[in-house]
């Protein structure tokens, strides 16, 4: 059902000091960056290793643009740290089908826009030993959109 790990999410308060730590400490390098409006995070995806079924394993550093998005909130509770894992699989509505079916509450009906073009759902924590985990179906060309 999952191939990889597509990425871990990391919550800051200050993006571009997040990049910066990843950039002089490792040598990590920005991939990608952009404003998801929906999930209420500006984001930076850095790449780290290609994954055998073609994909990729990313960090992802969010912060937040509202007061009320999930990563404000972690913030406000948790401090800066490691908000969600995120496992890929080739259909997210068919894995988040499969997980719901074994009692765990995905909390989005149809998947949603995540980064670079990808279809998205989270799985609730509370029934993930204290994990927010969420689903990824990572875009190949002419993969719909969930807009
Ligand atoms: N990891 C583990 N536990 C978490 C958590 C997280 N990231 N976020 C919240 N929780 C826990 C809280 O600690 C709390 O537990 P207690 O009641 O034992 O204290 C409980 O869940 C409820 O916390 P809350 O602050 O009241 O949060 P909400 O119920 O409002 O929201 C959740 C929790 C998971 C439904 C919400 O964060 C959500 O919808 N997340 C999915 C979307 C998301 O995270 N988007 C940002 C990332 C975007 C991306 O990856 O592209
Ligand atoms: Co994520």
């Amino acid at each position: 059902m999952f191939t990889r790990i597509d990425h871990i999410g990391i919550a800051c308060r200050n993006l571009d000091e997040a990049i910066r730590f990843y950039r002089e400490t490792y040598g990590f390098e920005v991939t990608h960056e952009e404003v998801n409006e929906e999930q209420g995070v500006r984001e930076a995806m850095l790449r780290i290793n290609g994954t055998d079924d073609g994909g990729a394993s990313y960090l992802q550093l969010l912060e937040p643009i509202r007061d009320d998005s999930p990563v404000a909130k972690f913030l406000e509770r948790h401090g800066e740290g490691v908000h969600h894992i995120a496992f890929g699989t080739a259909d997210v509505a068919e894995a988040a089908a499969t997980v719901r079916e074994r009692g765990v509450r995905v909390l989005y009906e149809t998947p949603r826009n995540g980064s670079m073009g990808s279809l998205i759902t989270f799985l609730h924590p509370k029934d993930c030993g204290g994990v927010l985990t969420e689903l990824v179906q990572a875009r190949t060309d002419g993969a719909p959109s969930a807009e």
